[in-house]
């Protein structure tokens, strides 16, 4: 008989989305573009984040915008919900399109049209008894911010953030327990478009304003979970982070101490100001080499220190090898950060390295580090589905990517880590981040929509759907 892991009690099983990816409507309701809407879809989207002349402009005559649909959540949100609820979700996380609030991110005033809708969506979600676990923002923000301020390089954001935020905490105090500040904060060493809403103009002019942009959002991350504190006594809010264990490829120390500096860098650095509430030791010298200095302003450091996270949510795709003279050829074709390709470990079909036993590590790792409590909010596998002649989908590789990462979880549980939830990710298939295509998919719904914009948009329950209801129900002991 297999192993049954115990998880705790009211452990928050779910699913993850983000509104871009999502919702679709993006001139509905008074929204206003934001930095996706004019990312355009197809393998072009990749080339647009190095592209340092991308001028931030819809381009309908040369792009295609899978997300201007996306799979059109924003009409469809009760049918949705209603199958998560069938699969018997106790979470949902997905995040709130600042440009819905406030359309160009600077007006004194919010679109009541864009309160209401998250209004209705969250009124559906506790009618099931489903909590809603709110992404603040999720790889956006209001377009006009972009181009008019150079997106988080400019101090005045933090204070349009603030605005945001408060809108969000007054309006909707009495639906939303959790929250997080900026999703998989970290990735912006490598994507800032999405995450700090600037392009990189050349490779030696980036370490200024990458560093200058994240202590602003460091600064309005303290004031968010500072002002949710006050206006959401029972609340809880997080930060995110994208993580990946990163391993040495052999036992030579130039290896392993390069391994450990890009994981201090790109695991903790985020993390440690946001939950230890300071800079770490280690950043100064490299701020030093690579002549960085930061405009802190008086009061900064202290709100960083007394506003510090109540929980650490991240997410676990893979993990990462690393050598410090590495060959282009060695690298990993998948690997979103760049390690080199590990000989024990099978990829998804998109080169992503699969390794549950690495989400163990990455939770033990976190847990000593932080003493918080953790929370999974995004893990799955991106695979092309097919539906047979009978219309079943059979995705038996999805359920046992995420049993066996389910059960590294339960082992780490074993270890002594305070997990609160998991919400893996896409629950419904939903457009990609990183090549904008419907045919990477995700879901336990599949939604029929295809990468040229096709399809009528109709769900349907893949094999994952019963079996995660199943797991749900037992709370994790039938995987
Ligand atoms: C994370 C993002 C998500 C998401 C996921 C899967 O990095 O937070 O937005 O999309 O990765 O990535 P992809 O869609 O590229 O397969």
């Amino acid at each position: 008989m297999s192993k049954r892991y115990q998880f705790p009690e009211n452990f928050l099983w779910g699913g993850a989305t983000a509104a871009n990816q999502l919702e679709g409507g993006y001139k509905e309701g008074g929204k206003g573009l934001n930095t996706p809407d004019v990312l355009p879809g197809g393998k072009v989207r990749l080339n647009v984040l190095k592209d340092p002349g991308f001028d931030f402009e819809l381009n309908n005559e040369l792009y295609t915008y899978p997300n201007h649909e996306a799979i059109d959540f924003y009409h469809r949100y009760k049918e949705d919900i209603a199958l998560f609820a069938e699969m018997g979700f106790k979470s949902f996380r997905m995040s709130i399109s600042w440009s819905r609030i406030f359309p160009k991110g600077d007006e004194a005033t919010p679109n009541e049209e864009g309160l209401a809708f998250y209004d209705r969506v969250f009124d559906e979600l506790l009618k099931y008894g489903i909590e809603p676990v709110v992404t603040i923002s999720h790889y956006e923000m209001p377009l006009h911010l972009v181009k008019e301020y150079g997106g988080w390089r400019d101090r005045q954001v933090v204070t349009f953030f603030e605005r945001y935020v408060t809108t969000l905490f007054n309006r909707y105090k009495n639906k939303v327990k959790y929250w997080m500040t900026f999703n998989e904060i970290n990735s912006s060493f490598h994507m800032p478009i999405l995450g700090l809403g600037f392009a990189i103009q050349k490779e030696e002019d980036h370490y200024q304003p990458t560093f200058q942009a994240y202590h602003h959002q460091f600064v309005a991350s303290a004031r968010a979970v500072q002002l949710c504190h006050e206006i959401i006594p029972n609340s809880q809010i997080g930060c995110m982070i994208v993580y990946l264990p990163t391993y040495s490829v052999d036992s030579n120390p130039e290896n392993v101490l390069y391994a450990f500096q890009e994981e201090q860098l790109l695991n903790y650095f985020c993390g440690d100001v946001q939950v230890r509430g300071q800079y770490p030791s280690f950043i100064k010298r490299y701020w030093k080499e690579h002549g960085i200095e930061l405009e802190i302003q008086p009061g900064d450091l202290e709100l960083l220190k007394e506003h510090t996270v109540d929980y650490v949510s991240f997410s676990y795709y893979m993990s990462r090898t690393e050598k410090k003279d590495k060959n282009p050829e060695e690298v990993g074709e998948g690997n979103i950060l760049g390690g080199i390709k590990n000989p024990f470990l099978k990829t998804s079909e998109w080169g992503w390295e699969i390794d549950p036993i690495g989400l163990r590590i990455s939770l033990n790792q976190l847990y000593d580090r932080y003493q918080k409590p953790l929370f999974v909010v995004e893990n799955g596998l991106g695979a092309y589905d097919k539906i047979e002649e009978d219309g079943s989908i059979n995705d038996h590789y999805r359920i046992d990517y995420l049993r066996e990462h389910i059960k590294a979880m339960g082992e780490a549980i074993e270890d002594g880590v305070d997990l609160m939830g998991y919400t893996s990710w896409g629950c419904i298939d939903l457009v990609s981040a990183s090549t904008g295509e419907m045919s990477k998919r995700y879901g336990y719904i599949y939604v029929d929509k295809h990468d040229d914009g096709s399809g009528t948009l109709n769900r349907m329950k893949k094999k994952s759907f019963d079996w995660y209801q199943k797991v749900i129900e037992t709370n994790g002991e039938n995987l």
